[in-house]
């Protein structure tokens, strides 16, 4: 069956032109620094991001971890939303490894924390007290719709942070769908930060891997907690080969991706029985949820989905996450709705 695979962008698969990178990749090992393609990768990105330097970790979810453990002690605080990625699902990671302590804030819909809270949180110095050591914002906000955090509010929570003597470091998986959207420089956004994770393997389309990027003391210190996780790679200068082409030829392609996010809405929001979230889509995530007439939870309708060659993300027990990305043209779109039109009309009530 050929699948149309809406759970996610990390399906995507690697481009032709990604795959002859990788087998024409100059490498070496990278452990003693001595792959130029994973050298090359990293000063490309901390070059985006405008950084001194970047480290290539094989997940979003190690750049992030490896970023916490380099600036907090063990019983530091960070202070995040609570329907950030971190949080919900990178398996508690912070604390597991590092006994870095959660401090969570309610996220606002559009993603943003509210500054005052943020500012609130921050602990003054009693014995009692953990030590607030961290901010951490995500951008694009995941579980608030893929919104896009302005560089406006990022600098003002980099304001708060460092006035306090606070680091902060932004999740930046989708980063460049931010700065996509925002019509930003992707460098405005990580501006403020002391660090950022940015993926390769989402929207951008590379099998692999993660940028780590900060100044160049904090990457060393990064360098050596991705050796202790085991995250210390050889010659994988064919996965940063991908990622170099990631960064060349996807970046620009963004926006094909949100418009089709946002004629998948529309022409959803007009089957019956099937609500958009407030806002959706915001950038390449379409987030809906299934009104009372129909009688399926969101995992049955999945289901009913998969029989017929179309796949989705379950968010809740009547609500989905689809999102669009390189390998679902227009086609894949119009073939989607027809999809959802059969599986719904057939579950009425
Ligand atoms: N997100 C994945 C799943 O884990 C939910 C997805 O399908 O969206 N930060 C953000 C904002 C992310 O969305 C993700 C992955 C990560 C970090 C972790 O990246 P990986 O999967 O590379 O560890």
């Amino acid at each position: 069956m050929d699948w149309i695979d809406l759970r996610s962008d990390t399906v995507t698969l690697p481009t032709p032109q990604m795959r002859t990178a990788m087998a024409e990749a100059e490498v070496g090992d990278d452990v003693y620094g001595e792959d130029p393609t994973i050298n090359r990768l990293e000063e490309m990105s901390a070059s985006l991001m405008g950084k001194e330097a970047g480290l290539f970790v094989p997940s979003g979810t190690m750049g992030n971890l490896a970023a916490i453990l380099a600036h907090c002690g063990r019983g530091d605080e960070f202070i995040l939303g609570h329907l950030s990625h971190t949080f919900l699902f990178e398996a508690g990671g912070a604390a597991a490894l590092g006994g870095v302590h959660p401090h969570l804030l309610t996220n606002q819909p559009d993603g943003t924390i509210n500054l005052d809270e943020i500012e609130g949180a921050i602990r003054s110095d009693d014995i009692h007290f953990p030590i607030s050591r961290l901010v951490v914002l995500e951008n694009t906000h995941n579980r608030c719709g893929g919104v896009a955090l302005t560089s406006e509010y990022t600098h003002k929570v980099g304001e708060i942070a460092h006035e306090h003597g606070l680091l902060f470091h932004l999740d930046g998986a989708r980063i460049f769908n931010a700065a996509a959207v925002l019509e930003v420089d992707a460098k405005d956004l990580a501006g403020p930060t002391d660090s950022v994770t940015f993926c390769l393997s989402k929207g951008l389309g590379a099998p692999v891997g993660s940028v780590l990027c900060g100044s160049g003391e904090f990457i060393s210190q990064a360098r050596r907690i991705r050796k202790q996780l085991g995250g210390g790679m050889r010659q994988a200068g064919v996965l940063a080969a991908a990622g170099i082409v990631a960064l060349e030829t996807m970046i620009e392609r963004l926006p094909d991706d949100h418009k089709r996010a946002s004629r998948l809405a529309s022409e959803l929001a007009q089957i019956p029985g099937v609500s958009l979230a407030p806002g959706t889509p915001y950038t390449n995530m379409v987030f809906i949820s299934l009104e009372d007439q129909i009688a399926l939870s969101a995992s049955d309708i999945a289901a009913r989905l998969k029989e017929r060659g179309l796949l989705v993300g379950v968010t809740a027990r009547r609500s989905f996450r689809l999102v669009t990305h390189y390998w679902i043209d227009d086609m894949g779109i119009d073939q989607a709705v027809a999809v959802f039109k059969e599986v719904i009309a057939g579950s009425m009530i």
